[in-house]
Protein backbone atom coordinates (compact mmCIF):
# COMPACT_ATOMS: atom_id res chain seq x y z
CA UNK A 1 0.00 0.00 0.00
CA UNK A 2 1.66 3.24 -0.66
CA UNK A 3 1.01 5.33 2.24
CA UNK A 4 -0.20 8.36 0.33
CA UNK A 5 -3.32 7.03 -1.04
CA UNK A 6 -6.21 7.45 0.79
CA UNK A 7 -7.46 4.15 1.55
CA UNK A 8 -9.88 4.16 4.79
CA UNK A 9 -13.15 5.16 3.25
CA UNK A 10 -14.69 8.62 5.15
CA UNK A 11 -17.14 7.64 8.03
CA UNK A 12 -14.23 3.89 8.93
CA UNK A 13 -15.42 3.42 12.53
CA UNK A 14 -12.08 3.31 14.56
CA UNK A 15 -12.33 2.28 18.16
CA UNK A 16 -11.66 -0.22 20.43
CA UNK A 17 -13.42 -3.13 21.87
CA UNK A 18 -14.13 -5.24 25.31
CA UNK A 19 -16.79 -7.04 27.05
CA UNK A 20 -18.64 -6.16 30.21
CA UNK A 21 -17.94 -9.36 32.75
CA UNK A 22 -14.02 -8.18 31.69
CA UNK A 23 -13.98 -4.77 32.42
CA UNK A 24 -16.63 -4.24 34.92
CA UNK A 25 -16.21 -5.89 37.80
CA UNK A 26 -19.44 -4.76 40.75
CA UNK A 27 -19.75 -8.39 39.98
CA UNK A 28 -22.77 -7.92 42.76
CA UNK A 29 -23.55 -4.51 42.22
CA UNK A 30 -26.78 -3.27 41.48
CA UNK A 31 -28.20 -6.71 41.99
CA UNK A 32 -26.09 -7.79 39.09
CA UNK A 33 -26.70 -12.24 38.95
CA UNK A 34 -23.56 -14.30 39.18
CA UNK A 35 -22.98 -15.48 35.69
CA UNK A 36 -20.87 -18.20 33.71
CA UNK A 37 -17.76 -15.61 33.67
CA UNK A 38 -17.89 -14.78 37.83
CA UNK A 39 -17.31 -19.01 38.49
CA UNK A 40 -14.45 -19.46 35.92
CA UNK A 41 -11.57 -19.03 37.88
CA UNK A 42 -8.45 -17.29 36.71
CA UNK A 43 -4.76 -19.09 36.42
CA UNK A 44 -2.68 -22.24 34.76
CA UNK A 45 -5.63 -24.19 34.66
CA UNK A 46 -8.20 -22.32 33.06
CA UNK A 47 -7.93 -22.86 29.30
CA UNK A 48 -8.18 -26.84 30.19
CA UNK A 49 -11.55 -25.73 31.98
CA UNK A 50 -12.73 -23.89 29.25
CA UNK A 51 -11.57 -26.37 26.35
CA UNK A 52 -12.08 -29.57 28.30
CA UNK A 53 -15.54 -31.62 29.62
CA UNK A 54 -17.31 -31.75 33.33
CA UNK A 55 -15.97 -28.62 34.99
CA UNK A 56 -18.28 -27.86 37.93
CA UNK A 57 -19.94 -24.56 38.15
CA UNK A 58 -19.12 -23.44 41.90
CA UNK A 59 -16.91 -20.35 43.19
CA UNK A 60 -14.35 -21.54 45.14
CA UNK A 61 -12.75 -18.94 46.46
CA UNK A 62 -9.92 -21.23 48.47
CA UNK A 63 -8.56 -23.11 45.21
CA UNK A 64 -8.92 -20.05 42.74
CA UNK A 65 -9.06 -16.72 42.40
CA UNK A 66 -11.38 -14.43 40.52
CA UNK A 67 -9.86 -11.56 38.95
CA UNK A 68 -12.67 -10.22 36.96
CA UNK A 69 -14.72 -9.96 40.20
CA UNK A 70 -13.19 -6.33 40.07
CA UNK A 71 -12.20 -6.69 36.79
CA UNK A 72 -10.77 -2.80 36.23
CA UNK A 73 -13.37 -1.55 38.16
CA UNK A 74 -14.90 -0.05 34.83
CA UNK A 75 -18.59 -0.21 36.92
CA UNK A 76 -17.51 3.03 38.68
CA UNK A 77 -14.24 4.31 36.74
CA UNK A 78 -16.60 4.62 33.06
CA UNK A 79 -15.86 7.90 32.76
CA UNK A 80 -12.77 8.05 33.18
CA UNK A 81 -12.29 5.70 30.42
CA UNK A 82 -14.47 6.97 27.91
CA UNK A 83 -12.42 10.09 28.43
CA UNK A 84 -9.57 8.42 27.79
CA UNK A 85 -11.42 6.56 24.37
CA UNK A 86 -12.37 9.80 23.26
CA UNK A 87 -8.67 11.33 23.84
CA UNK A 88 -7.83 8.84 21.43
CA UNK A 89 -10.47 9.85 18.68
CA UNK A 90 -12.54 6.79 18.76
CA UNK A 91 -15.61 6.68 16.72
CA UNK A 92 -16.95 3.62 18.51
CA UNK A 93 -16.21 2.06 21.46
CA UNK A 94 -16.91 -2.26 21.71
CA UNK A 95 -18.91 -3.31 24.34
CA UNK A 96 -21.49 -6.05 26.20
CA UNK A 97 -24.53 -5.87 28.53
CA UNK A 98 -23.94 -7.84 30.81
CA UNK A 99 -27.14 -10.03 30.69
CA UNK A 100 -27.10 -10.92 34.45
CA UNK A 101 -27.41 -6.73 35.12
CA UNK A 102 -30.76 -6.62 33.33
CA UNK A 103 -32.36 -10.23 34.52
CA UNK A 104 -29.78 -11.07 37.41
CA UNK A 105 -31.15 -15.36 37.16
CA UNK A 106 -32.05 -15.10 33.76
CA UNK A 107 -35.61 -16.40 34.12
CA UNK A 108 -37.24 -13.16 36.00
CA UNK A 109 -40.86 -11.59 34.84
CA UNK A 110 -39.05 -8.27 35.13
CA UNK A 111 -36.13 -6.64 34.38
CA UNK A 112 -33.74 -5.25 36.79
CA UNK A 113 -34.01 -1.17 36.67
CA UNK A 114 -30.76 -0.41 38.10
CA UNK A 115 -29.05 -2.12 35.44
CA UNK A 116 -31.00 -0.64 32.83
CA UNK A 117 -29.85 2.23 34.11
CA UNK A 118 -26.09 1.66 33.93
CA UNK A 119 -25.86 1.43 31.05
CA UNK A 120 -28.00 4.11 29.81
CA UNK A 121 -25.22 6.52 31.66
CA UNK A 122 -22.27 4.65 29.72
CA UNK A 123 -24.49 4.77 26.64
CA UNK A 124 -25.16 8.70 27.59
CA UNK A 125 -21.41 9.60 28.50
CA UNK A 126 -20.34 7.96 25.15
CA UNK A 127 -22.51 10.05 23.20
CA UNK A 128 -21.45 12.87 24.86
CA UNK A 129 -18.34 12.59 23.19
CA UNK A 130 -19.53 11.69 19.82
CA UNK A 131 -18.70 7.56 20.51
CA UNK A 132 -21.19 5.38 19.12
CA UNK A 133 -21.75 2.61 21.11
CA UNK A 134 -21.28 -0.99 19.15
CA UNK A 135 -23.53 -3.66 21.70
CA UNK A 136 -22.58 -7.35 21.64
CA UNK A 137 -25.77 -8.80 23.28
CA UNK A 138 -24.28 -11.84 24.47
CA UNK A 139 -20.41 -12.02 25.54
CA UNK A 140 -19.85 -15.05 27.16
CA UNK A 141 -21.70 -14.11 30.72
CA UNK A 142 -24.49 -16.21 30.57
CA UNK A 143 -26.43 -16.34 33.54
CA UNK A 144 -24.62 -18.83 35.97
CA UNK A 145 -29.04 -19.76 37.33
CA UNK A 146 -29.41 -20.58 33.46
CA UNK A 147 -26.15 -22.77 33.08
CA UNK A 148 -26.88 -24.79 36.35
CA UNK A 149 -30.53 -25.24 36.72
CA UNK A 150 -31.44 -25.39 32.83
CA UNK A 151 -28.24 -26.50 31.57
CA UNK A 152 -27.20 -23.26 29.69
CA UNK A 153 -27.87 -23.17 25.67
CA UNK A 154 -28.63 -26.91 25.28
CA UNK A 155 -32.09 -26.19 27.01
CA UNK A 156 -35.09 -24.68 24.23
CA UNK A 157 -36.31 -22.70 27.34
CA UNK A 158 -33.46 -20.38 26.80
CA UNK A 159 -34.50 -19.14 23.42
CA UNK A 160 -37.83 -17.67 25.05
CA UNK A 161 -35.05 -16.19 27.98
CA UNK A 162 -32.73 -14.75 25.76
CA UNK A 163 -35.71 -13.16 23.52
CA UNK A 164 -37.55 -11.54 26.20
CA UNK A 165 -33.66 -10.30 27.33
CA UNK A 166 -32.98 -8.68 23.91
CA UNK A 167 -36.27 -7.21 23.29
CA UNK A 168 -36.02 -5.37 26.67
CA UNK A 169 -32.63 -3.70 25.94
CA UNK A 170 -33.36 -3.27 21.97
CA UNK A 171 -36.34 -1.07 23.05
CA UNK A 172 -34.48 0.38 26.07
CA UNK A 173 -31.59 1.43 24.04
CA UNK A 174 -33.29 2.20 20.27
CA UNK A 175 -32.61 6.22 20.55
CA UNK A 176 -28.63 5.57 22.03
CA UNK A 177 -27.35 2.04 20.23
CA UNK A 178 -27.15 1.53 15.79
CA UNK A 179 -24.82 -0.97 16.22
CA UNK A 180 -25.40 -4.66 17.64
CA UNK A 181 -24.48 -7.89 17.34
CA UNK A 182 -25.74 -10.88 18.73
CA UNK A 183 -23.55 -13.67 20.39
CA UNK A 184 -19.80 -12.85 20.68
CA UNK A 185 -17.51 -15.31 18.48
CA UNK A 186 -20.42 -18.25 18.28
CA UNK A 187 -18.08 -20.78 16.24
CA UNK A 188 -15.86 -20.62 19.36
CA UNK A 189 -17.94 -22.77 20.84
CA UNK A 190 -17.10 -25.94 18.89
CA UNK A 191 -13.61 -25.54 21.06
CA UNK A 192 -14.96 -23.85 24.16
CA UNK A 193 -18.84 -24.33 24.49
CA UNK A 194 -18.68 -23.24 28.37
CA UNK A 195 -18.17 -19.33 27.02
CA UNK A 196 -21.11 -18.81 24.91
CA UNK A 197 -22.94 -21.97 25.40
CA UNK A 198 -22.78 -22.07 29.30
CA UNK A 199 -22.25 -25.73 29.67
CA UNK A 200 -19.21 -27.94 29.88
CA UNK A 201 -20.08 -31.04 27.76
CA UNK A 202 -20.64 -34.21 29.56
CA UNK A 203 -18.58 -36.34 28.02
CA UNK A 204 -16.36 -36.25 24.88
CA UNK A 205 -18.62 -38.52 23.21
CA UNK A 206 -21.76 -36.42 23.23
CA UNK A 207 -20.03 -33.24 22.90
CA UNK A 208 -20.95 -32.46 19.37
CA UNK A 209 -24.60 -33.82 19.75
CA UNK A 210 -24.78 -31.16 23.02
CA UNK A 211 -23.21 -28.37 20.77
CA UNK A 212 -25.02 -28.42 17.63
CA UNK A 213 -28.47 -28.72 19.35
CA UNK A 214 -27.23 -25.90 21.52
CA UNK A 215 -25.79 -24.07 18.59
CA UNK A 216 -29.61 -24.37 16.90
CA UNK A 217 -31.15 -22.46 19.79
CA UNK A 218 -28.79 -19.92 19.40
CA UNK A 219 -29.35 -19.57 15.59
CA UNK A 220 -33.31 -19.51 16.60
CA UNK A 221 -32.78 -17.02 18.97
CA UNK A 222 -30.54 -14.30 16.99
CA UNK A 223 -32.91 -14.80 14.09
CA UNK A 224 -35.53 -13.47 16.71
CA UNK A 225 -33.09 -11.07 17.85
CA UNK A 226 -32.50 -9.94 14.75
CA UNK A 227 -36.09 -9.61 13.39
CA UNK A 228 -36.90 -7.67 16.70
CA UNK A 229 -34.10 -5.23 15.89
CA UNK A 230 -35.05 -4.32 12.64
CA UNK A 231 -38.68 -3.70 13.39
CA UNK A 232 -38.04 -1.39 16.81
CA UNK A 233 -35.43 0.65 15.00
CA UNK A 234 -35.51 0.37 11.39
CA UNK A 235 -32.00 2.64 11.27
CA UNK A 236 -29.99 -0.22 13.07
CA UNK A 237 -27.81 -2.62 11.98
CA UNK A 238 -27.44 -6.10 13.50
CA UNK A 239 -24.25 -8.33 12.69
CA UNK A 240 -23.35 -11.65 14.16
CA UNK A 241 -19.52 -12.32 15.13
CA UNK A 242 -17.51 -14.74 14.75
CA UNK A 243 -13.59 -15.95 15.51
CA UNK A 244 -12.19 -16.36 12.34
CA UNK A 245 -8.36 -17.90 11.87
CA UNK A 246 -8.16 -18.65 8.47
CA UNK A 247 -7.10 -22.41 8.15
CA UNK A 248 -3.51 -22.83 5.72
CA UNK A 249 -2.77 -26.53 4.62
CA UNK A 250 0.60 -27.44 6.27
CA UNK A 251 1.79 -28.43 2.86
CA UNK A 252 0.61 -29.01 -0.82
CA UNK A 253 -0.66 -32.76 0.11
CA UNK A 254 -4.02 -32.85 -1.60
CA UNK A 255 -5.02 -35.13 1.55
CA UNK A 256 -4.08 -32.19 4.04
CA UNK A 257 -5.47 -29.90 1.62
CA UNK A 258 -8.70 -31.26 1.86
CA UNK A 259 -8.56 -31.63 5.81
CA UNK A 260 -8.19 -27.93 6.10
CA UNK A 261 -10.99 -27.29 3.28
CA UNK A 262 -13.50 -28.91 5.88
CA UNK A 263 -11.69 -27.68 9.23
CA UNK A 264 -12.26 -24.03 8.07
CA UNK A 265 -16.03 -25.22 6.88
CA UNK A 266 -16.54 -26.28 10.26
CA UNK A 267 -15.03 -23.92 12.67
CA UNK A 268 -14.95 -20.68 10.35
CA UNK A 269 -18.02 -21.02 7.67
CA UNK A 270 -21.05 -23.26 9.74
CA UNK A 271 -22.32 -20.27 11.87
CA UNK A 272 -21.23 -17.59 9.50
CA UNK A 273 -23.32 -19.73 6.61
CA UNK A 274 -26.54 -19.92 8.65
CA UNK A 275 -26.45 -16.57 9.98
CA UNK A 276 -25.63 -14.55 6.87
CA UNK A 277 -27.70 -16.95 4.29
CA UNK A 278 -30.28 -18.28 6.81
CA UNK A 279 -29.86 -21.87 6.10
CA UNK A 280 -27.73 -24.53 7.03
CA UNK A 281 -25.11 -25.23 4.65
CA UNK A 282 -24.84 -28.42 2.57
CA UNK A 283 -21.75 -29.66 4.08
CA UNK A 284 -23.24 -30.01 7.47
CA UNK A 285 -25.63 -32.57 6.59
CA UNK A 286 -22.15 -35.35 5.98
CA UNK A 287 -20.77 -33.98 9.34
CA UNK A 288 -24.25 -34.26 11.42
CA UNK A 289 -24.29 -38.34 10.08
CA UNK A 290 -21.19 -39.07 10.78
CA UNK A 291 -20.73 -37.89 14.16
CA UNK A 292 -24.57 -39.30 14.95
CA UNK A 293 -25.91 -36.03 15.64
CA UNK A 294 -29.81 -35.14 15.35
CA UNK A 295 -31.32 -31.90 15.85
CA UNK A 296 -34.46 -31.01 16.98
CA UNK A 297 -36.03 -28.24 15.01
CA UNK A 298 -39.40 -27.01 16.05
CA UNK A 299 -42.15 -25.91 13.44
CA UNK A 300 -40.86 -22.45 12.45
CA UNK A 301 -37.15 -22.25 13.16
CA UNK A 302 -36.39 -22.44 10.04
CA UNK A 303 -38.20 -19.56 9.34
CA UNK A 304 -36.90 -17.53 11.57
CA UNK A 305 -33.44 -18.24 10.80
CA UNK A 306 -33.99 -17.48 7.19
CA UNK A 307 -36.37 -13.87 7.85
CA UNK A 308 -33.03 -13.40 10.57
CA UNK A 309 -30.71 -12.85 8.38
CA UNK A 310 -27.57 -10.48 9.75
CA UNK A 311 -26.40 -6.83 8.26
CA UNK A 312 -23.35 -7.15 8.60
CA UNK A 313 -20.13 -9.75 10.04
CA UNK A 314 -17.98 -8.62 12.90
CA UNK A 315 -14.77 -10.81 13.01
CA UNK A 316 -11.91 -11.22 15.71
CA UNK A 317 -8.94 -12.02 14.08
CA UNK A 318 -6.05 -13.14 16.22
CA UNK A 319 -4.05 -15.22 14.36
CA UNK A 320 -4.00 -18.17 11.27
CA UNK A 321 -4.49 -21.72 11.85
CA UNK A 322 -1.54 -24.28 10.04
CA UNK A 323 -3.15 -27.92 10.34
CA UNK A 324 -2.45 -31.15 8.92
CA UNK A 325 -4.41 -34.31 9.06
CA UNK A 326 -1.81 -36.38 11.02
CA UNK A 327 0.33 -34.80 13.62
CA UNK A 328 2.30 -35.75 16.05
CA UNK A 329 2.26 -34.43 20.03
CA UNK A 330 5.92 -32.37 19.04
CA UNK A 331 4.05 -30.84 15.80
CA UNK A 332 0.93 -29.22 17.76
CA UNK A 333 1.12 -25.57 18.38
CA UNK A 334 0.96 -24.83 22.46
CA UNK A 335 -1.38 -22.56 24.21
CA UNK A 336 -3.83 -21.00 21.59
CA UNK A 337 -7.13 -21.67 21.26
CA UNK A 338 -7.44 -22.71 17.70
CA UNK A 339 -5.02 -25.70 17.77
CA UNK A 340 -3.23 -26.68 14.38
CA UNK A 341 0.60 -27.21 14.33
CA UNK A 342 3.53 -24.46 14.05
CA UNK A 343 3.51 -22.40 11.00
CA UNK A 344 7.27 -22.53 10.13
CA UNK A 345 7.16 -18.80 8.52
CA UNK A 346 5.66 -17.29 11.63
CA UNK A 347 6.41 -16.02 14.97
CA UNK A 348 4.32 -16.40 18.45
CA UNK A 349 3.25 -14.55 21.23
CA UNK A 350 4.24 -15.47 24.29
CA UNK A 351 0.95 -17.57 24.45
CA UNK A 352 1.69 -19.13 20.99
CA UNK A 353 -0.47 -17.18 18.59
CA UNK A 354 0.58 -17.09 15.41
CA UNK A 355 1.29 -13.76 14.37
CA UNK A 356 0.54 -13.37 10.86
CA UNK A 357 -0.99 -9.74 9.56
CA UNK A 358 -1.44 -11.29 6.07
CA UNK A 359 -3.83 -13.84 7.81
CA UNK A 360 -5.75 -11.24 7.99
CA UNK A 361 -6.09 -9.86 4.59
CA UNK A 362 -6.80 -13.96 3.79
CA UNK A 363 -9.63 -13.71 5.99
CA UNK A 364 -11.51 -10.24 4.94
CA UNK A 365 -11.10 -11.85 0.95
CA UNK A 366 -12.31 -14.86 1.99
CA UNK A 367 -15.49 -13.72 3.83
CA UNK A 368 -16.37 -10.79 1.25
CA UNK A 369 -15.89 -13.26 -1.32
CA UNK A 370 -18.24 -15.93 0.08
CA UNK A 371 -21.17 -13.76 1.59
CA UNK A 372 -20.72 -10.47 0.07
CA UNK A 373 -21.84 -8.27 2.85
CA UNK A 374 -19.84 -5.56 5.34
CA UNK A 375 -17.41 -6.89 7.44
CA UNK A 376 -16.45 -5.61 10.70
CA UNK A 377 -13.14 -6.14 12.22
CA UNK A 378 -14.33 -6.09 15.81
CA UNK A 379 -11.81 -7.68 17.86
CA UNK A 380 -7.74 -7.60 16.88
CA UNK A 381 -4.37 -7.17 19.18
CA UNK A 382 -1.44 -8.30 20.67
CA UNK A 383 -1.61 -10.02 23.95
CA UNK A 384 1.79 -8.84 25.72
CA UNK A 385 3.30 -8.97 29.23
CA UNK A 386 4.21 -5.04 29.58
CA UNK A 387 7.02 -3.77 31.57
CA UNK A 388 6.68 0.05 33.02
CA UNK A 389 9.62 1.77 32.84
CA UNK A 390 10.64 3.99 35.97
CA UNK A 391 9.82 7.15 35.13
CA UNK A 392 5.75 5.40 34.35
CA UNK A 393 6.16 5.12 30.67
CA UNK A 394 4.92 1.85 29.08
CA UNK A 395 6.98 1.67 25.87
CA UNK A 396 4.73 -0.85 24.03
CA UNK A 397 6.21 -0.65 20.61
CA UNK A 398 5.92 -4.25 19.75
CA UNK A 399 2.20 -4.04 20.32
CA UNK A 400 2.06 -0.82 17.72
CA UNK A 401 4.11 -3.00 15.11
CA UNK A 402 1.24 -5.91 15.38
CA UNK A 403 -1.18 -3.42 15.30
CA UNK A 404 0.54 -1.14 12.54
CA UNK A 405 0.58 -4.45 9.77
CA UNK A 406 -2.69 -5.59 10.56
CA UNK A 407 -4.03 -2.13 10.02
CA UNK A 408 -1.95 -2.13 6.43
CA UNK A 409 -3.79 -5.65 6.04
CA UNK A 410 -6.96 -4.15 6.34
CA UNK A 411 -6.00 -1.20 3.84
CA UNK A 412 -4.59 -3.78 1.46
CA UNK A 413 -8.32 -6.12 1.76
CA UNK A 414 -10.07 -2.66 0.84
CA UNK A 415 -8.17 -2.21 -1.92
CA UNK A 416 -8.89 -5.92 -2.97
CA UNK A 417 -12.22 -5.10 -2.96
CA UNK A 418 -13.81 -5.76 0.24
CA UNK A 419 -16.37 -3.53 2.30
CA UNK A 420 -15.06 -3.33 5.81
CA UNK A 421 -17.35 -1.34 8.20
CA UNK A 422 -14.55 -0.62 11.30
CA UNK A 423 -12.13 -1.74 13.35
CA UNK A 424 -12.26 -2.41 17.12
CA UNK A 425 -8.73 -2.92 18.72
CA UNK A 426 -9.34 -5.96 21.34
CA UNK A 427 -8.71 -4.66 24.65
CA UNK A 428 -8.36 -0.81 24.43
CA UNK A 429 -7.78 -0.80 27.88
CA UNK A 430 -5.98 -3.45 29.95
CA UNK A 431 -8.70 -5.92 31.07
CA UNK A 432 -9.18 -9.43 32.06
CA UNK A 433 -8.34 -11.59 29.60
CA UNK A 434 -10.73 -14.88 28.79
CA UNK A 435 -8.22 -17.53 28.39
CA UNK A 436 -6.03 -17.18 31.11
CA UNK A 437 -8.60 -15.24 33.33
CA UNK A 438 -5.74 -12.97 34.55
CA UNK A 439 -4.13 -9.26 33.95
CA UNK A 440 -1.01 -9.88 32.99
CA UNK A 441 -1.83 -10.65 29.28
CA UNK A 442 -2.19 -7.12 28.07
CA UNK A 443 -3.86 -6.09 25.27
CA UNK A 444 -4.60 -2.02 25.89
CA UNK A 445 -3.68 1.54 25.00
CA UNK A 446 -4.22 2.18 28.67
CA UNK A 447 -2.25 0.64 31.21
CA UNK A 448 -4.57 -0.46 34.35
CA UNK A 449 -2.40 -0.84 37.49
CA UNK A 450 -3.64 -4.40 38.67
CA UNK A 451 -2.12 -7.53 39.27
CA UNK A 452 -3.06 -11.32 38.48
CA UNK A 453 -3.00 -11.61 42.45
CA UNK A 454 -5.91 -8.79 42.10
CA UNK A 455 -3.12 -6.06 44.08
CA UNK A 456 -2.81 -2.46 42.42
CA UNK A 457 -4.58 1.02 42.35
CA UNK A 458 -6.23 0.47 38.92
CA UNK A 459 -4.92 3.89 37.90
CA UNK A 460 -4.84 4.28 34.04
CA UNK A 461 -1.65 4.95 31.98
CA UNK A 462 -1.40 5.95 28.19
CA UNK A 463 1.14 3.79 26.97
CA UNK A 464 3.13 4.35 23.48
CA UNK A 465 0.23 2.85 21.41
CA UNK A 466 -2.20 5.32 22.83
CA UNK A 467 -0.27 8.52 21.14
CA UNK A 468 0.39 5.95 18.07
CA UNK A 469 -3.55 5.06 17.81
CA UNK A 470 -4.63 8.59 18.06
CA UNK A 471 -2.83 9.75 14.99
CA UNK A 472 -3.86 6.61 13.16
CA UNK A 473 -7.92 7.58 13.49
CA UNK A 474 -6.50 11.31 12.94
CA UNK A 475 -5.15 10.53 9.77
CA UNK A 476 -8.08 8.13 8.47
CA UNK A 477 -5.58 5.50 8.73
CA UNK A 478 -2.58 7.12 6.60
CA UNK A 479 -0.33 7.70 9.07
CA UNK A 480 1.33 4.77 10.68
C1 LIG B 1 -11.71 -13.45 22.11
C2 LIG B 1 -12.79 -13.02 23.03
C3 LIG B 1 -12.47 -11.94 23.97
C4 LIG B 1 -11.01 -11.82 24.29
C5 LIG B 1 -10.05 -12.12 23.20
C6 LIG B 1 -8.61 -12.25 23.61
O1 LIG B 1 -11.77 -14.79 21.90
O2 LIG B 1 -13.96 -12.64 22.35
O3 LIG B 1 -13.36 -11.98 25.03
O4 LIG B 1 -10.63 -11.97 25.56
O5 LIG B 1 -10.40 -13.27 22.51
O6 LIG B 1 -8.44 -13.44 24.27
P1 LIG B 1 -7.56 -13.61 25.56
O7 LIG B 1 -8.15 -12.67 26.56
O8 LIG B 1 -7.71 -15.02 25.96
O9 LIG B 1 -6.19 -13.26 25.17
Amino acid sequence: MNSKQKVFPKGFLWGGATAANQIEGGFKEGNKGLNIADVLPGGKERLNILMSAGFNFEINHEKYTYPNHEAIDFYHRYKEDIALFAEMGFKVFRMSIAWTRIFPNGDEPEPNEEGLAFYDQVFDELLKHGIEPVVTISHYEMPLHLVKDYGGWRNRQVVSFFEKYANVILKRYKDKVKYWMTFNEINGALKMPIMSMGFSPQNEESRYQETFQAFHHQFVASGIAVRACKQINPGAKIGCMILFAPVYSYDCNPENVMYALKEEELFNYFCADVHVRGEYPAFIKRFFKEKNIELEIQDGDLDVIKEGTVDYIGLSYYMSRTDKKEKSDEEKAQGNIVGGVKNPFLKASDWGWEIDPVGLRISLNKLYGRYQVPLFVVENGLGAYDQMEEDGSINDDYRIDYLREHVRAMGEAIEDGVELMGYTAWGCIDLVSMSTGEMSKRYGFIYVDKNDDGSGTLERKRKESFHWYKKVIESNGEVL
